[in-house]
């Protein structure tokens, strides 16, 4: 198991498209406890691929108080969609900012499990939402995305200032302090 770095916008890497995962072998498998290590670490509740610079359809999630229920979505699909809801939206790669934003309220996902085998399920309430946004990062889309121009920009600009002064990968930024200092 190894900590991945995680990008922090507006890295354009976070713009790539991620792509469907091939076949579920021990790299994936190893590439998935490294994004739940990565994740726990931090701490947050989701984390994708692309967020750690990996151009592959993965995801992770555990919105439990503890750290005791993790999800492992590969090639993950909305199947479909009910209802609206607002929530308080932060990412690991957008620290220390956290803004409203509308998604669905539950969804269903069609999703490859860490062993290779389909599965479909209905979720709602945080984990629904955390799996949008997720699926989203796969895309290349941020939360940010979904707020003013104006609410984004002043973001890029704080982040982009505290990537300055604290590059990325230097000492200082060591361990889960990164960039929030
Ligand atoms: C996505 O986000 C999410 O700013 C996962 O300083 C979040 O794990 C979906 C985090 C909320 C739905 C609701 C953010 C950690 C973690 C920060 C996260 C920070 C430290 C965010
Ligand atoms: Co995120």
């Amino acid at each position: 198991m190894a900590l991945r770095e995680i990008l922090h916008f507006p890295d354009t890497r976070l713009r790539l498209r991620a792509h469907p995962v091939e076949q579920v072998d021990d790299s994936v498998r190893q590439l998935v406890d490294d994004m739940f290590e990565t994740m726990y670490a931090a701490p947050g509740i989701g984390l994708a691929a692309t967020q750690i610079n990996v151009q592959k359809r993965i995801l992770v999630a555990d919105v439990s108080e503890d750290q005791t229920e993790p999800h492992c979505l590969i090639n993950p699909e909305i199947v479909s969609r009910e209802g609206e809801e607002e929530m308080d939206e932060g990412c690991l790669s957008v620290p220390g900012f956290y803004e409203t934003v509308r998604r669905a309220e539950r969804i269903r996902v069609r999703a490859l499990n860490r062993d290779g085998e389909v599965f479909e399920t209905e979720i709602d309430g945080l984990l629904a939402v955390c799996i949008q946004h997720e699926i989203d990062h796969l895309d290349g889309k941020l939360f940010v995305d979904y707020l003013s121009t104006l609410k984004r920009n002043r973001i890029r600009k704080k982040l982009e200032k505290q990537a300055a002064r604290a590059p990325s990968g230097s000492p200082a930024l060591a361990g889960s302090a990164a960039g929030r200092l």
